[in-house]
């Protein structure tokens, strides 16, 4: 297949005003009607996208025609055309019954839904697929379901029908439809102009009493958007649904959100502290898009990252804003490392503004997310709060309505800011991760910081140009913080020089100020003192994890680790959720990052073996402490999801692994009284990790096998935990459980994913039988599902870090991955990259 590439982009060659979409629905014929307004734009053929479609007529302005039918659509000549506007009206027939890719209009437990991002309304009809091409829709749906919606506001219904019509312009990957039994969960909203928007949130009958909370974030969205960005929401009505059978997270089609229900219900017995959390972060996210996504969209796919980074650090300040500010950003550094710092140093490394795709599905990733939100704290860092606002403003005003691009973003903030982001710039276009190396030198009262940016090699990037780094630095005496301040590093080498009457401990990268890998231990003592007495909460954590890294990846001595990591647990001064993080460990895969980052090979049982030797040499040292920590941070009465319970849940249950190195049986009770599913899965995980959790895994599928999202944590935790050397045999059995729905992407997920990413040493397992399974399982998915298909082939991505034995059974598997016949271009696209 030939590659889209950037540099290729023309604009439109004809636009669209108006569409209106008849829909009759049936599982597995449903036709639908469109007719089609359009308008020249630059001229020339009309190509209409359409993919797995039956056209059954068409016409130009009333006439009968038969266009040109091809493999990814149809063409009309432009001699066939009118010369000015004209009216397209088509019928197609699609099956949603079939449609297990999930893509473009599908089923999902008898319910009818869509996902149209990136390409999949091309799926539903033929039509200029394209984010540039935006217009107004004007729906209508008819069929026998109780429920059924599309975007924007109602404009009628009746029996059999009902009628949508969403007046703000929109690409056409924004469209929704949703029909079934469903019931709502209802509230309102008044804009701070006073206008009452309706919100409703659609389950299934007998999940109305798990929406509360998201409710209550998406009513705290609302509000946060327009008190920190000025942004009020636009139609009578907002409305979410939750579906089960979903690839993604959730998508943010205009009026009509819809939900992965894993992001959507949640009840203190059945939802963790984290995923609250999570429905917090994503339906905020979600509502942002309204503003960064919908009113202003993508010019194109390459520019994803213009809404994606946005929206992610949008919903980034607010979860911040919400909870902790330290804690949250710790949580996404630890997530951007985990998932980008590891991408970006692999075969899969590519800009945060991609030249060019084969499948753009495969490119909804670390780097363009969370990469990308990084792009936007480091401009907000550099021009500053005010000037950040002052660009946003400009922003919404210049390209509201608008499909925008990078440079259109960029060009904002050099108008209100006055700023040259040239080299910035380069920020979106050049993969991999810059390290940093620092020198230091103190001399008659001047301490001298010199500073050297290096970018490795990336694939199809040999040289890398130097980026602007934004160090946020302070400077420790023996009385506290002696200065403090920003520089930018925007030179391939650069020297920062303060006064100061003594040799102070430097605290650099603070709040982790750019997405770069600081190479900076500095003097014997420092991090300890760090750990210690940083002002700067993200170092101080930091500090710690460099310390704990020194013994895993180098073996150095874990005194100061176990010394300074203590006292910050026992600090009562200090928020829990910072105490437990800091007891916290690297995971396994970020200990065999930093060991490949030295460039030696990885032996992930040792790293394994290792680290529980860590763990328990912290468990040895708290000795007794660590059960009366746990009991210190007791949360008696109702559970609450805010607050400061969680944090104290966290180290509570941080302490009970730590006990449980030292005492197998320690989880026992912890997992009968437990009244809340953050402590019984936490409980249940430690005993399955000792191989004592037969009877509590039973019970607790008994309990639960009504609910799919906690039947996915029942497989996930099995996959996670399993002893290593029997894993591959565990998560096999698995797979012939009467409950492995291995179609649904989330069961799917929960099992092969959950040991393939959550199980390293397993999946690692020696003898390759982890690859075979993930192999096996991948090839068979990605015959119905490429798309999470093509995701989990991201699970090889690290295969050179490994040694020659390892390198070759993954090779092996990746070769027969990609020789198997029919496989799709979005696998066959992961699978090339990676052996590349
Ligand atoms: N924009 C969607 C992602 C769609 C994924 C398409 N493969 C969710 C989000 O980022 O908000
Ligand atoms: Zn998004």
């Amino acid at each position: 297949p030939v590659p889209t590439r950037l540099q290729d982009y023309t604009p439109p060659a004809w636009l669209v005003e108006t569409v209106h979409l008849t829909f009759r629905l049936d599982p597995e014929a449903t036709v639908v009607r469109s007719e089609i307004r359009f308008v020249p734009g630059a001229g020339g053929d009309l190509h209409l996208d359409g993919q797995a479609l039956r056209l059954l007529s068409a016409s130009i302005n009333g006439e009968a025609i038969r266009p040109d039918l091809h493999e990814c659509g149809l063409t009309v000549l432009e001699e066939q055309l009118p010369d000015g506007p004209f009216t397209w009206v088509a019928e197609t027939r699609i099956n949603p019954q079939a449609n297990t890719a999930l893509e473009g209009l599908y089923m999902s437990n008898g319910m009818y839904c869509t996902q149209c991002e990136a390409e999949g309304f091309r799926r539903i009809t033929y039509f200029p697929d394209r984010p540039d091409v935006m217009a107004v829709y004007t729906v209508r749906i008819e069929g026998a379901e109780p429920v059924m919606l599309s975007n924007g506001n109602p404009a009628g219904s009746g029996e059999g029908w009902a009628e949508w019509h969403d007046p703000w312009p929109k690409p056409s990957y924004l469209f929704a439809l949703v029909a079934g039994d469903l019931r709502s969960v209802e509230d309102s909203f008044t804009t701070r102009s006073g206008r009452d928007v309706d919100l409703r949130i659609w389950v299934r009958d007998g999940d109305q009493d798990r929406c509360a909370y998201a409710m209550d974030s998406l009513k705290r969205s609302m509000k946060w958007d327009e008190e920190v960005y000025g942004r009020e929401y636009d139609l009578d009505l907002f409305q979410i649904v939750a579906v089960d059978d979903f690839n993604a997270g959730a998508m943010e089609n205009k009026g009509l959100n819809i939900f992965n229900s894993k992001y959507v219900l949640a009840s203190p017995e059945t939802a963790t502290d984290g995923d609250f959390e999570g429905i917090e972060s994503v339906i905020a996210h979600e509502y942002f898009h309204n503003w960064t996504g919908n009113r202003i969209t993508c010019r194109d796919w390459f520019q994803l990252s213009l809404k994606e980074g946005l929206t992610v650090f949008r919903d980034q300040q607010f979860s911040a804003d919400m909870r902790s500010e330290p804690v949250k950003r710790i949580d996404d550094v630890l997530r951007l490392r985990a998932a980008q710092f590891r991408e970006d140093a692999g075969p899969l490394a590519h800009p945060v503004r991609p030249a060019e795709y084969i499948e753009i599905n495969n490119f909804y990733t670390a780097t363009v997310y969370e990469k990308g939100a990084e792009l936007i704290r480091m401009l907000r860092e550099i021009v500053g709060a005010e000037g950040y606002a002052k660009a946003l403003d400009l922003y919404f005003e210049r390209h509201d309505g608008e499909a925008a691009t990078i440079e259109d973003w960029l060009k904002v903030f050099e108008d209100a800011t006055g700023h040259d982001l040239t080299q910035f710039k380069r920020w979106y276009e050049q993969a991999g991760t810059p390290r940093v190396h620092v020198a230091e030198q103190f001399e008659d009262g001047r301490f001298t910081l010199t500073f050297r940016q290096e970018t490795p090699p990336t694939p199809g990037q040999p040289e890398k140009a130097p980026v602007p780094i934004p160090i946020r630095w302070g400077l420790l005496g023996a009385q506290g913080e002696v200065a403090a301040g920003t520089f930018v590093l925007d030179k391939a080498q650069d020297s920062l020089i303060v006064e100061v009457p003594e040799r102070p401990v430097p605290s650099l990268l603070r709040g982790f100020s750019a997405p770069v890998i600081l190479m900076h231990e500095g003097a014997p003592g420092d991090r300890a003192a760090r750990l210690a007495r940083d002002t700067d909460p993200f170092n101080r954590w930091e500090a710690g994890r460099s310390l704990a890294l020194d013994t895993l990846v180098q073996g150095a001595d874990p005194q100061d680790w176990l010394d300074g990591t203590i006292a910050v647990a026992m600090d009562e001064t200090l928020d829990p959720t910072f105490r437990a993080l800091a007891l916290g460990l690297p995971s396994e895969d970020e200990i065999a990052r930093q060991i490949a980052e030295t460039g030696r090979s990885v032996d992930p049982d040792a790293v394994r073996a290792d680290r529980i030797g860590l763990d328990r040499k912290l468990a040895e040292a708290l000795g007794p402490r660590a059960a009366e920590l746990r009991a210190a941070m007791a949360t008696p009465g109702p559970y609450s999801p805010d607050g400061d319970a969680p944090g104290k849940r966290e180290l509570a249950n941080r302490m009970l692994g730590l006990m449980t190195r030292l005492d197998p049986t320690a989880p026992e009770a912890p997992f009968a009284d437990a009244t809340n599913m953050t402590d019984r899965l936490t409980a249940l995980a430690l005993l399955v990790r000792e191989g004592r959790g037969e009877a509590a895994l039973a019970e607790f599928h008994a309990q639960w096998q009504h609910l799919p999202g906690v039947v996915d944590k029942w497989f996930a935790v099995q996959a996670g935990q399993a002893a290593p050397d029997r894993a591959v045999e565990v998560v096999t059995a698995l797979t012939e459980h009467p409950d492995f729905n291995w179609k649904t992407p989330n069961r799917f997920r929960a099992l092969v994913g959950g040991f393939a990413g959550g199980n390293p040493a397993g999946f690692h397992r020696v003898d390759g039988a982890g690859y075979r399974f993930v192999a096996d399982w991948l090839i068979r998915l990605d015959k119905l599902n490429p798309m999470t298909a093509a995701r989990l082939s991201g699970v090889f991505e690290t295969w050179r870090r490994y040694d020659d034995t390892r390198q070759d059974l993954m090779e092996a598997e990746l070769e027969r991955i990609a020789s198997t016949d029919g496989l799709s271009r979005d696998t066959a696209e992961m699978i090339g990259r990676i052996r590349a």
